[in-house]
């Protein structure tokens, strides 16, 4: 059933029985000298191109890939339109490779049309922390679907990561694959509900006008919480404690390092946003909330072309009661003209998704590791990962 997938080292459903086989790496790492020299071959009118994101020519390639071509709902009215500037974010954090930067090119138009790409992280599976890679923004045209570009791309970044001595990796998708560690639901905080029924993204419920829609999602002009502002440069130290404290709770979880927290929680401009609560009295930083943005696409509507998305990313709350604090995050996206909060029901999630108004979604999100086995999988709520 799964002609690719049965050749690799992930969970193979056959196996999701067996309480015998361990924990860890599936198989062990092969000498670097037998790591494959050469690139795949691919069909002959396409060749492969490593991305300079530093081009911006390049990016607004890619850029126009995804935008095109990337991820939708299941009813093909929304696609991710992930910005140029968080491309870049997202693609180059500390230590990244750009040979894992990973472009398929029609040799003759030198057009783009697809792409795969990882970046380097260490996650944590209980108490193993291991080097892994994260695969994320695999895409292929649309003109050139089903017709196993997919696996070629796969097997490629597999090769380029294994050349950095790298064996396992994280990756999601709202598909199943052999075997997810854990399923992930989506859920949904309208923050300018005129405009997502107007866009088809949610519905008035029953027995509900459209003015009491609006009433029932309204939130106070600005935060709440005393001490709570955005994070800066001069805050990484402090969030670094705080985020590696909280996300030791968890079965899987990234190790993050003040490199790590300078990178993916200092707020960029419509790519992160992070706010913490500095106490007034001592000064300390004691919660913590951040998320990221990425728009997507409304695809056949006269009215609007995009929908603003925010998307929980880490959060912590020590003082703060997080219900609290992630209501000032809902505060801070909705004067930042946000249309929708969006949030997966991992971490404690749970504890403030339906007091805060969000609703369950119609997508989710499958969590999987290469080449690692993690016994029975986990729950949602054990997982403390966020991929963007
Ligand atoms: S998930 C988002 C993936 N992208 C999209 O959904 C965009 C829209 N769709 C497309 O572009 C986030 C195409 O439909 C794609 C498939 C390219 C998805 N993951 O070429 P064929 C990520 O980026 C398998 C993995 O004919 P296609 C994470 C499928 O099961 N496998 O299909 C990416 C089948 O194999 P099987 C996927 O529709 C993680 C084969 O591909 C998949 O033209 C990647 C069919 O290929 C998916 N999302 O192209 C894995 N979707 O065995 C990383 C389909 O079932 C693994 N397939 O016959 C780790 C690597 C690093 C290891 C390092 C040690
Ligand atoms: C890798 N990084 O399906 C990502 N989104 O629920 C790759 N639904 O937006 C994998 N269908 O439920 C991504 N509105 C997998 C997700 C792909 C995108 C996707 C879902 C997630 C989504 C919306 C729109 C549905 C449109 C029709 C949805 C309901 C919202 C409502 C608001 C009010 C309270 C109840 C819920």
């Amino acid at each position: 059933r799964h002609k690719f997938w049965e050749t690799q080292p992930v969970g193979q459903f056959r196996d999701a029985a067996d309480l015998n086989l361990p924990d860890g790496a599936i198989e062990p790492p092969t000498p670097l000298s037998e790591v494959r020299a050469d690139p795949y071959p691919l069909p002959a009118a396409f060749e492969w191109y490593t991305c300079d994101l530093d081009d911006d020519a390049l990016l607004a390639d890619l850029y126009a890939l995804l935008a095109h071509n990337y991820v939708e709902d299941d009813e093909n009215m929304f696609r991710f339109n992930y910005s140029p500037a968080f491309l870049r974010w997202a693609l180059r954090p500390p230590s990244f490779f750009r040979v894992w930067h990973i472009g398929v090119r029609a040799k003759e138009s030198k057009k783009l049309v697809a792409f795969i790409s990882g970046v380097p992280a260490r996650i944590r599976a209980r108490d193993d922390v291991v080097r892994m890679a994260e695969i994320n923004f695999l895409c292929v045209h649309k003109k050139l679907r089903s017709k196993r570009l997919a696996p070629v791309l796969i097997r490629e970044v597999t090769r380029r990561v294994h050349q950095e001595n790298i064996w396992q990796a994280a990756y999601t998708a709202g598909v199943v694959l052999p075997t997810p560690i854990t399923t992930c639901r989506y859920w949904h905080r309208s923050l300018n509900p005129k405009k997502l029924i107007d866009v088809g993204f949610s519905r008035l419920g029953p027995r509900m006008t459209m003015s009491r829609t609006v009433r029932l999602y309204k939130l106070p002009d600005a935060p709440l919480t005393p001490g709570f502002r955005q994070m800066e440069l001069r805050d990484v130290a402090a969030v670094t404690r705080l985020l590696r404290a909280y996300l030791a709770k968890f079965v899987v979880a990234p190790d993050f390092d003040e490199l790590d927290v300078e990178h993916w929680l200092l707020p960029q401009e419509d790519v992160v946003d992070s706010y913490l609560v500095e106490s007034p009295e001592t000064h300390e930083v004691t919660d913590f909330c951040s998320f990221y943005t990425l728009p997507s696409s409304v695809l056949n509507n006269a009215n609007y072309a995009t929908l603003k998305a925010a998307y929980s990313y880490y959060n912590v709350s020590t003082k703060t009661p997080l219900q609290q604090l992630m209501n000032d995050a809902l505060i801070v996206a909705k004067q930042k003209n946000y249309d929708v909060f969006n949030a997966l029901d991992v971490m404690e999630n749970e504890s403030f998704l339906k007091e805060l108004k969000f609703g369950p979604g119609d997508g989710q999100l499958h969590y999987y590791l290469y080449n690692y086995r993690v016994r029975n999988g986990i729950k949602p709520s054990e997982l403390g990962l966020v991929l963007l």
